[in-house]
């Protein structure tokens, strides 16, 4: 019999909101009734599921409230889906503050619901650096029946910041295979002005700081140096403006396509030859994974979760966070040796499937659901 599992996650566009919702979307397909409890329903969650059902968060503002209380909000949403659709599993993306709610939710509804934290990153790698919330992310972790982490990186992390009294198991991303594959997409080359002669380099970001979007400039500037190309910049974010900036105090004006935020990337990856994710914090970095997935090899830095997705020599490049040196050499070599190339484009495509196949993944977090239904 399937469970009624809650899922919290911040709906917007990023990493943990997308797993989140591909999550909620396979659980559902193998039987499992999923009640999302969020702030506006998940970007992702594109049709209509018979079992699938989404709570929504609102946060009044009153006047006499400095700040609008979404905390509060949230975990009496959490306590009244948790004794309304009698919850077996409440599954939240993110320690603070979605673990936080989940266990006053789950006081207020006097419930023994099972509560699993996924740390995605940000809430450890930027928000455990702030010691003012420490306590709370410690909380939020020690309180959880189960945490997961999308990186062995990310679990020794958890482990060396806030020393939390808690096992902490990796349980990697995933992609939806039915979506990021390789595709033919033939007319939008000619749509962009791209001609067939011009390797092309994508970037996918939020355009944070963290993402050093003005390292992917300067290693295209040397890329394109050496052969006829094309960066796409997907995405936008706080950096945008520096990025534009750099690209033309280079002269990169019309070898640069600022596509801002798309849907679709696989027809984007499938005009790409290589992408780059040189970021200095990430713990896992699924855009990596959806490139690899759609046959773009990636060349990634040494940061955080990126060197247990891209394996170095393997199916893409690994170098080191800063290095333009090292890392335009290694899109040089790639973009230029054929055999090295189709090979690393293959071992790719193979990564995705072996080392992080949807079904796999979907099956570990059952796991880790059914062993804390067990236990009672
Ligand atoms: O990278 C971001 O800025 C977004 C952030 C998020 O919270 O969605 O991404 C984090 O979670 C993703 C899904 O697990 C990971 O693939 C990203 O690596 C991670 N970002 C960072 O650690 C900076």
């Amino acid at each position: 019999m399937g469970l009624n599992i809650g899922i919290t996650c911040y709906p917007t566009v990023g990493g943990s909101g997308v797993v989140a919702t591909e999550l909620g979307k396979l659980l559902a397909e193998k039987g499992h009734t999923i009640h999302f409890i969020t702030s506006a329903v998940p970007f992702r969650l594109n049709r209509v599921y018979h079992n699938i059902f989404f709570h929504q968060v609102e946060v009044n503002q009153y006047s006499v409230f400095q700040y609008p209380p979404y905390d509060i909000a949230l975990a009496s949403k959490i306590a009244d889906i948790i004794q309304r659709e009698k919850l077996d599993i409440l599954h939240v993306h993110y320690a603070i503050p979605h673990a936080v709610c989940a266990i006053l939710g789950k006081q207020m509804a006097k419930s023994n619901v099972k509560i699993v934290t996924t740390l995605h990153g940000t809430d450890i790698t930027v928000l455990g650096s702030d010691s003012a919330l420490t306590p709370a992310i410690k909380f939020g972790i020690e309180q959880s029946d189960a945490v997961t982490a999308v990186s062995d990186s990310l679990v020794k992390q958890t482990k060396d910041m806030i020393a939390p009294e808690k096992e902490i198991e990796t349980v990697y991303n995933f992609i939806d295979e039915r979506v990021y594959r390789p595709v033919a997409v033939h007319h939008l080359k000619k749509e962009f002005g791209i001609r067939d002669d011009e390797k092309v380099v994508i970037h996918v970001s939020n355009f944070r700081a963290v993402k050093r979007v003005t390292d992917v400039v300067k290693v295209f500037a040397n890329i394109a140096e050496q052969m006829p190309a094309k960066l796409l910049l997907v995405g936008d974010g706080p950096e945008m403006t520096v990025v534009c900036r750099l690209a033309e105090s280079l002269g990169l004006e019309g070898q640069v396509l600022y596509l801002g935020k798309q849907d679709n990337l696989e027809e984007l990856y499938a005009i790409s030859d290589i992408k780059l994710l040189l970021s200095e914090k990430e713990s896992f970095g699924l855009v990596a994974l959806e490139a690899m997935a759609c046959g773009v090899p990636c060349i990634g830095t040494d940061a955080g979760g990126i060197p247990e997705v891209i394996e170095d020599g393997e199916n893409g490049f690994v170098r080191p966070v800063g290095d333009i040196e090292a890392i335009s050499e290694a899109a040089f070599r790639l973009l230029t040796d054929e055999l090295l190339y189709e090979r690393m484009k293959q071992r790719a495509i193979e990564t995705v499937q072996e080392q992080f196949h949807s079904s796999d993944i979907v099956r570990q977090y059952e796991s880790v659901y059914y062993s804390l239904l067990k236990e009672n």
